[in-house]
C-alpha cells in the first residue's frame, strides 16, 4: 500500500488564487491593499529562510509589505516601541514578529504588545482564548493549527468522531490543533487524544490514532509501527538535520520516517512541501481577513 501524498504546495497554489481575487476586490472598493510588517530579529538561518518566503508570498499576491528586520543586540524596550508604532499604523493590518526571540527579550511580553486586531499570528491570549470559545468568537486562528485542519478537511479526510492524537504540546501548534480538533463544528468534532515527552506508551496511543498529528521537533520519531494502517498522517516537523554537498542548502526531514511510513498510512504529509506552505498560506489568509475588517468595521475593539 502507497499512502496519498497531502501537497501543502498544490493546497497553497489553490488559496492563493482565492486570495488574489479577493485582494482585487479590496483594490476596486477601497484603493487600498493588505498590508503586513515581518519583524526579524537576528539571523538565525531557518527564520531568515521562513521570513523571506513569507515577504516574497505577500508581495506576489500584492500586499503593501515591510520587511522589517532589526540587529540580535535591540533592546526589548526598543522592539516594544515599534511594535506600538505598527500598532498605530492605519495602512498595516498584520504584525509578525518571528519566533525564535533573543534570549534577552522576553517573548511573551512581546506576544501581548501586539494589538489583537493585527495579531495575524492568532498568538496573542485574546486570539487563543476566542479559539477555545470556538464558533463566531473566533478571530485568528494560529497559522500552523489553520493549514493542518485545512489539509485534513481539504485531503477529504473525516473528522467526525475520528481519533485525533497530537504528539507535542506547544503553544503555536499541539495546544491549539488539540482543542481545534475537538470542537463543535465541520473539520472538527474529533476525539483528541494529547500526547508529550511524560506521556507512558506513546506509540500505543499512536495506534489508536485515525488522524496522527505529529508536532515533536524530533526528526524520525514516529515509526511506521505506531501508524495504523490507512491513517491520515500530519507531519509538522521541519528539522534541518544536515546540508546537501551539491546545493549548500539545509537538508529538510520531518518527525515522522516518511518512507516507511507512506507503506502504512492512507493519507500523508511530506517534508518539505507540506504543512510549512500552508502555514505561510494561512498567514495571508489572515492578513486579508484583517484588512477587511479593518477596512469596513472601524469599531473594532467593541467587537
Ligand atoms: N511568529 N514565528 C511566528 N509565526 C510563525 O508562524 C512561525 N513559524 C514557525 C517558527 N516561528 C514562527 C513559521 O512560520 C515555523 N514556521 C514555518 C514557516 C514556513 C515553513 C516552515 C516553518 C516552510 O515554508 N517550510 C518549507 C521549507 C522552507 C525551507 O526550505 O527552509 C517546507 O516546505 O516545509
Amino acid at each position: 500500500m502507497s499512502a496519498e501524498i497531502i501537497s501543502g504546495t498544490a493546497m497553497r497554489a489553490e488559496i492563493l488564487d482565492e486570495l488574489k481575487q479577493e485582494v482585487a476586490a479590496m483594490q476596486e472598493k477601497h484603493g487600498k491593499t493588505p498590508g503586513l510588517v515581518t519583524i526579524l530579529v537576528g539571523e538565525n538561518p531557518a527564520s531568515v529562510s521562513y521570513v523571506t518566503l513569507k515577504v516574497k508570498t505577500a508581495l506576489g499576491l500584492g500586499f503593501h509589505e515591510i520587511q522589517d528586520n532589526q540587529p540580535e543586540s535591540i533592546s526589548e524596550q526598543a522592539l516594544l516601541e515599534l511594535i506600538e508604532k505598527y500598532n498605530q499604523d492605519d495602512d498595516i493590518h498584520g504584525i509578525l514578529v518571528q519566533l525564535p526571540l533573543p534570549d534577552h527579550i522576553d517573548e511573551k511580553k512581546v506576544l501581548n504588545a501586539i494589538s489583537p486586531d493585527k495579531d495575524v499570528d492568532g498568538f496573542h491570549p485574546v486570539n487563543l482564548g476566542r479559539m477555545v470559545i470556538g464558533g463566531d468568537e473566533i478571530r485568528y486562528l494560529p497559522c500552523t493549527p489553520a493549514g493542518i485542519q485545512e489539509m485534513i478537511t481539504r485531503s477529504g479526510t473525516e473528522t467526525a468522531g475520528a481519533e485525533v492524537v497530537v504528539v507535542g504540546r506547544s503553544n503555536i501548534v499541539g495546544k491549539p490543533i488539540a482543542v481545534m480538533m475537538g470542537q463543535k463544528g465541520p473539520g472538527a468534532n474529533s476525539t483528541v487524544t494529547m500526547v508529550h515527552t511524560r506521556t507512558k506508551d506513546l506509540d500505543e496511543h499512536c495506534r489508536r490514532a485515525d488522524i496522527l498529528i505529529v508536532a515533536a521537533g524530533v526528526p524520525g520519531l514516529v515509526k511506521p509501527e505506531w501508524i495504523k494502517p490507512g491513517a491520515t498522517v500530519i507531519d509538522v516537523g521541519v528539522n534541518r538535520v544536515g546540508v546537501s554537498e551539491k546545493t549548500g542548502r539545509a537538508i529538510l526531514s520531518g518527525d515522522v520516517d516518511f518512507e516507511a511510513a507512506s507503506k502504512v498510512a492512507g493519507k500523508i504529509t511530506p517534508v518539505p512541501g507540506g504543512v510549512g506552505p500552508m502555514t505561510i498560506t494561512m498567514l495571508m489568509k489572515n492578513t486579508v481577513k484583517s484588512a477587511w475588517f479593518h477596512l469596513e468595521n472601524k469599531q473594532n475593539d467593541a467587537a
